[in-house]
């Protein structure tokens, strides 16, 4: 039945697609690489460490600069030690001495100050390197991991976003950017893009309340209307989601470092989330109950 055997399971043809990176980087001998800017997690489940993580599952090599050092577990976040500016900056040149990142993932800033020295060295060096945005305020347990104060509000929307590729906040880090109520999340998204001067947001529907999660990409097209793509996904119970921004946003430049559309990178990294999700909820992880996510099925796709 040719009609039948042509619906395939989407998951299937990201398997070919990766099988086929893979091929790619084997037969050329040239490594993809990102460069994350994030904060360390001691723990290992979000920031830096699960960036690392996350790149590799997608056969991608992650370059780091640490803006800061957090000391955390599943309980939360105890104490923060924010890199000076210098170094961040130290880091980041370091790093593009030696390689040409094909992409850059921000996270947790740490300061302001790191935020103005990013933004300035991205302006100066990394022209054409497409840029992928976690705009991170809380960790999973909720600790902050930054203050949000209306500096930084402003520093976010007028001079940071407008770099992005694209955008990935949660409902409530969208919130913090789009006040007003009684809109739909195409509004929201629409709206964000409006006020914040860039192309492209993707606002993930891991926190809403509903059982189907939806995650939206709205994107500004040639002609400078709104597009939007959804993927939904039934939500399963999990406890152990320590670090599922970092993964997406990490999952997503990995896949925007080779090239591949917003749109097929989107749906590539919503679809994986939801079966790292599905892979993670039969994990223990030491003493904690809210642990992190399981990176390692991805073969089983
Ligand atoms: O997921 C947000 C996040 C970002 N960066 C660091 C974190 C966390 C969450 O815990 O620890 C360093």
């Amino acid at each position: 039945m040719k009609g039948a055997s042509s619906i395939k399971n989407p998951l299937e043809s990201f398997r070919s697609a990766f099988m086929a990176d893979r091929f790619f980087i084997f037969m050329h001998r040239q490594l993809i690489s990102i460069l994350t800017i994030a904060g360390s997690d001691c723990s290992g489940g979000a920031g830096i460490q699960a960036d690392l993580r996350a790149a590799s599952t997608r056969s991608v090599y992650a370059s780091t600069a640490i803006t800061s050092v957090t000391v955390q577990n599943s309980r939360g976040v105890t104490e923060t030690f924010v890199m000076s500016p210098d170094m961040v900056e130290k880091q980041m040149m370091s790093v593009f001495e030696d390689t040409n990142p094909n992409a850059i993932k921000i996270g947790m800033l740490g300061s302001l100050e790191n935020g103005k020295t990013v933004v300035e060295f991205i302006k100066k060096y990394g022209a054409g390197i497409p840029v992928v945005i976690d705009p991170v305020m809380k960790a999973t347990s909720g600790g902050d991991l930054v203050e949000y104060n209306s500096a930084m509000k402003t520093f976010y929307m007028s001079e940071l976003f407008p770099l992005a590729t694209v955008v990935t906040p949660n409902l409530e880090e969208i919130r913090f950017f789009v006040p007003e109520d009684d809109i739909t999340y195409k509004e929201i998204a629409a709206s964000f893009l409006n006020n914040c001067s860039c192309h492209a947001v993707i606002l993930k529907g891991g926190h809403s309340e509903e059982d189907l999660i939806t995650d939206l990409l709205a994107f500004t097209d040639y002609s400078g209307h709104i597009s939007f793509r959804e993927v939904t996904t039934s939500r399963m119970k999990c406890n152990n989601l320590h670090g599922t921004g970092c993964v997406y946003s990490s999952i997503i430049a990995s896949e925007i470092a080779k090239g591949k559309p917003l749109t097929e990178a989107f749906q590539i990294t919503s679809f994986l989330m939801k079966s790292f999700i599905a892979e993670s909820s039969g994990y223990r992880l030491g003493k904690s109950e809210y642990g992190p996510l399981n990176l390692f099925n991805y073969q089983t796709l």
